[in-house]
């Protein structure tokens, strides 16, 4: 028999090829060498480092996927390995990466014409431009098929009118891809550019989640968009085939930061003694371990299988439904149950869980609910539809 690998339950680091393991190894390095040292900081002042983006670009993880303008065209279960890495330190610096990939550099490169690729592409996959996605209304958030936000052609232009809310990164963006409704009531996608007339981004505060994340508002009063700012994508299939990139990578991220929360629980309770025994001896505390190894082992696997389907072309959206929900809920279900096993400590910034605790509710929510994944997976399992 083998030993068993309380870190690789299920041995799942065997089927990573040679390229994905060193791309792992990578970016595990990256993110405790240049992110964990700032998180606590960032999270407790709400600070957003620009630079960072520009890090993850110089490391080539901003857009890894695409194969164009010299990107290196990664697999998915690389990108996978990128995230879970990043999210291992918080789920604001993953989140950066998820909006500058899978919803700006993706959108763009899918849906724009080859001007626009030229402009944008090469500075935001180096981390120079910051990019922001607004899908979300104010009255329009699981819903995103009610949006208010619309667009009127006079002559060459489109005149953009309407608000977005909840937006990462919109206050210190550079390019903005935005979504409304035009005359003939469909829903479009446009590229625009920070400076327009007309168009602001006020920050959101007070957020006591993702706190290293900038989040904010897009307002469009009568912007004035050039003709050749449109995307080539007609439908509310625009705005979901980017979800499904960025749903990806939290399914994958967000076991990254319950990894993080399971192993701090494993090293805090092998040390910490009550009762003359460490707490690790105590049968409930085993089981929560064994609880969180095996969430964890069967979850990794699951965003893995997902992956390789993706890869082969074989991906049904409501495999991504079902990974992002599960991840996210399971992650959420650990890191409080390692709160709680730290005790008093388990409130302190220095121990990061709880801070990894506070984020996972805003990972649960955002990227479309915990329940609306459900009912996108009970919709496909019966074929009736919940929503309306
Ligand atoms: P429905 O009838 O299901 O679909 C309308 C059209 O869209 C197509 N479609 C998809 N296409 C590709 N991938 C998917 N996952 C798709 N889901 C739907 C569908 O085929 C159809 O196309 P067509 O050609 O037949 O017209 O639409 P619905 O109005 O019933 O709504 C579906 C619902 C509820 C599932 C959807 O609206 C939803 O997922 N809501 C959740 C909203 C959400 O996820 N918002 C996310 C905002 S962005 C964000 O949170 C970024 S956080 C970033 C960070 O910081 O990390
Ligand atoms: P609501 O839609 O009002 O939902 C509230 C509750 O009702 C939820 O529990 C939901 O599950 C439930 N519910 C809704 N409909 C049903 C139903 N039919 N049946 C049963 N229950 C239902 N959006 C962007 O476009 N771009 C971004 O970059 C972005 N970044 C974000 C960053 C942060 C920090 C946060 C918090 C959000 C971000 N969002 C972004 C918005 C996010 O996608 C929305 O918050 C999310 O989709 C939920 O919408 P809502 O907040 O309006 O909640």
């Amino acid at each position: 028999f083998n030993s068993f690998a309380w870190e690789d339950p299920l041995m799942l680091s065997r089927r990573f090829t040679e390229e994905e393991t060193l791309i792992w190894n990578s970016a595990r390095d990256f993110a405790q060498s240049t992110l964990q040292p700032r998180i606590v900081k960032a999270f407790n002042n709400e600070t957003v480092d620009r630079e960072i983006l520009r890090e993850m670009g110089q490391r080539g993880f901003l857009g890894c996927t695409q194969k164009d303008y010299g990107l290196p065209g990664t697999s998915y279960v690389s990108y996978g390995l990128i995230n879970r890495e990043i999210e291992a330190v918080d789920s604001a610096y993953r989140s950066a990466l998820s909006v500058q990939s899978g919803l700006v550099i993706y959108p763009i490169m899918t849906y724009a014409n080859k001007e626009i690729k030229d402009k944008f592409i090469p500075g935001l996959a180096s981390g120079e431009l910051v990019g922001c996605f607004g899908l979300t209304e104010p009255n329009h958030g699981s819903n995103p098929s009610g949006m208010e936000t619309h667009s009127k052609k006079v002559g060459a232009k489109y005149i953009l009118t309407g608000s977005k809310t909840w937006i990462s990164h919109s206050p210190i963006a550079d390019v903005f891809v935005v979504w409304a409704r035009n005359e003939n009531k469909e829903i479009e996608g446009f590229v625009l550019e920070k400076g327009w007339p007309g168009l602001t981004a006020p920050r959101i505060d007070g957020k006591l989640s993702l706190r290293a994340s900038v989040t904010g508002m897009i307002m469009m009063d009568n912007v004035e968009v050039p003709e050749s700012y449109k995307l080539n994508v007609k439908g509310l299939k625009g705005p979901m085939s980017c979800l499904n990139q960025a749903r990806f990578g939290i399914s994958w991220g967000s076991l990254g930061a319950a990894e993080t929360c399971y192993k701090i629980a494993r090293s805090y309770t092998m040390e910490r003694k009550q009762f003359d025994r460490p707490l690790a001896q105590n049968q409930l505390i085993q089981k929560k371990l064994a609880d969180m190894a095996t969430e964890l082992a069967l979850g990794f696997s699951g965003v893995y299988e997902v992956s390789r389907l993706k890869e082969e072309g074989k991906l049904a959206p409501e495999m991504i439904s079902l990974v992002k929900r599960n991840s996210c809920l399971k992650a959420l279900a650990i890191a409080r149950e390692a709160r709680d096993m730290l005790g008093g400590n388990g409130i302190v910034d220095e121990y990061h869980v709880i801070r990894h605790m506070l984020n996972l509710e805003t990972v649960n929510t955002y990227e479309g609910t915990a329940d609306i994944h459900a009912l996108i997976i009970g919709r496909a399992i019966t074929g009736l539809q919940a929503f309306k």
